[in-house]
């Protein structure tokens, strides 16, 4: 297949462009850079060092002999150069990761909450305009995130995107509805993915497009077999207080003896997912296209659900680090449970990595590789999801 990756220099766009290319498809990457820009606006860097989009390609032609084309387009500022690229290649699939994911950054301030808001949504619409303009039959795959659903975890298992509901009303007849899932979004980030799933379904509903969307959790891990091919692919590892996750910033922390930043007590369950699975189901996503005039095909992508703490437990017991419960700068409740249904994966054969398999170790190898990098300034998350939490304490509120 001829894939367009859209966003595919970040983390999870990269190895997936890498995976792709060495199946065998026609891989073209397109991606404005703004997460490098991003990383010099906060004054924070990759713990792995990136080679830039040239170099990565470069290294990527040696060890494979296969090539990937990159153009430098941004879907929400360049409607017409994204029209005009999407004519020219005609692609029969693409990828959708361009857009701001950090929740932190998103909650920074006004100008962060604006520009996640006008990228993520301008992205996603100017790339479904362009389609139906264009009058392409490409499948749409879109990253977005377990966050949709909210964390109410009262038991109920989160299906994959849809709620059957039976609805009687006052004259006492019952109806069957399957809606989407309604959406409690905990971030603005969070809130501009529930906000594309309403541009999905309109597009899917209006103008028959094929849109598989990926309700992803928390990744975790670094390498995959294509990255590891040469230090000029390796993919990149954030750890910072706006844009690491959870798990990886706990094993950097560990590694470098920086207590575990665990958000209050830590109760909080989150879903979790290897980088190594992301890119195996994003590949199955690819190979299973829904058909035209199919609902918006809505999947699950988790591995597993555990709490913060446990997490931070499982890392303290290989690295030695000690838990430290730090006021929590997010609103979110302090615990909860979460399930969550991931059978459309298991059943297309994701057998996915769990974190006790001991793949961890891999993980921290990485970590204390790049030891020398670690910058302990950056660990501290500043960003507030409400002035009251502790106002005064971030400059710039
Ligand atoms: P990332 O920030 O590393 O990569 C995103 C890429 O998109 C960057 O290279 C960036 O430059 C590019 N981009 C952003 N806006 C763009 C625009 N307007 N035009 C062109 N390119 C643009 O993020 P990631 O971790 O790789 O996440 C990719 C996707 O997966 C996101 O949509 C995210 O919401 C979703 N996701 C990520 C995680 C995670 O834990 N990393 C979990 C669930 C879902
Ligand atoms: N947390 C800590 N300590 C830290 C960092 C985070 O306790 O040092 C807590 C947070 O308070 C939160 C949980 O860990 O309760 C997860 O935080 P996170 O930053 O790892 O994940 P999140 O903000 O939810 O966002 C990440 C990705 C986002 C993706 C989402 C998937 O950045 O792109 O959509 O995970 S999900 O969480 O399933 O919605």
């Amino acid at each position: 297949m001829k894939i367009i990756v859209f966003g595919g220099d970040g983390f999870c766009g990269w190895p997936i462009a890498l995976r792709l290319s060495n199946s065998g498809h026609d891989i073209i990457v397109i991606d404005n850079l703004s997460r490098r820009r991003i990383d010099r606006e906060l004054g924070v860097e990759s713990l792995t060092p990136i080679a830039d989009i040239t170099e990565r390609l470069a290294a990527w032609q040696r060890v494979s002999g296969k090539t990937i084309t990159f153009h430098n387009i941004d879907l929400a500022q360049d409607y017409d150069g994204l029209r005009a690229t999407l004519a020219e290649l005609a692609p029969d699939a693409v990828v959708h990761f361009a857009e701001q994911r950090a929740a932190p950054y998103s909650m920074r301030n006004a100008a962060g909450k604006r520009y996640t808001v006008d990228n993520n949504i301008n992205a996603t619409h100017n790339l479904l305009v362009a389609l139906v303009d264009l009058d392409l039959d490409t499948h749409l795959v879109h990253l977005g995130t377990m966050g949709v659903y909210g964390y109410d975890g009262d038991g109920l298992e989160i299906p994959e995107g849809y709620l059957d509901v039976a609805v009687t009303d006052e004259a006492g007849q019952s109806y069957q509805r399957s809606i989407l899932y309604p959406t409690r979004p905990g971030s603005v980030y969070h809130l501009t993915k529930s906000m594309d799933q309403l541009l999905f379904q309109f597009y899917a509903q209006n103008d028959r497009l094929r849109i598989t969307d990926l309700h992803q959790g928390i990744v975790w891990g670094t390498q995959t077999e294509e990255t590891e091919r040469d230090e000029a692919l390796v993919n990149r590892f954030d750890y910072d207080g706006d844009y690491g996750t959870v798990l990886n910033r706990f094993l950097v922390e560990g590694v470098n003896g920086y207590p575990l930043t665990v958000h209050g007590s830590g109760g909080q369950t989150r879903a979790f997912i290897n980088i190594r699975d992301t890119v195996r189901c994003v590949a199955l996503a690819l190979e299973n296209p829904p058909q035209r005039g199919e609902r918006v095909r809505i999947i699950n992508q988790l591995a597993e659900t555990l709490s913060v703490r446990t997490v931070a437990e499982l890392v303290a017991a290989v690295t030695g680090a000690e838990l430290a419960n730090v006021d929590n700068p997010r609103k979110e409740a302090e615990s909860n449970s979460l399930r969550a249904s991931n059978r459309t994966f298991r059943t297309l054969g994701l057998n996915p990595i769990l974190l006790k398999d001991g793949v961890m170790r891999e993980a921290l190898e990485i970590v204390q590789r790049y030891k020398d990098r670690f910058d302990p300034k950056v660990v501290p998350a500043r960003s507030l999801w409400t002035r009251e939490n502790r106002p005064g304490i971030v400059p710039g509120y």
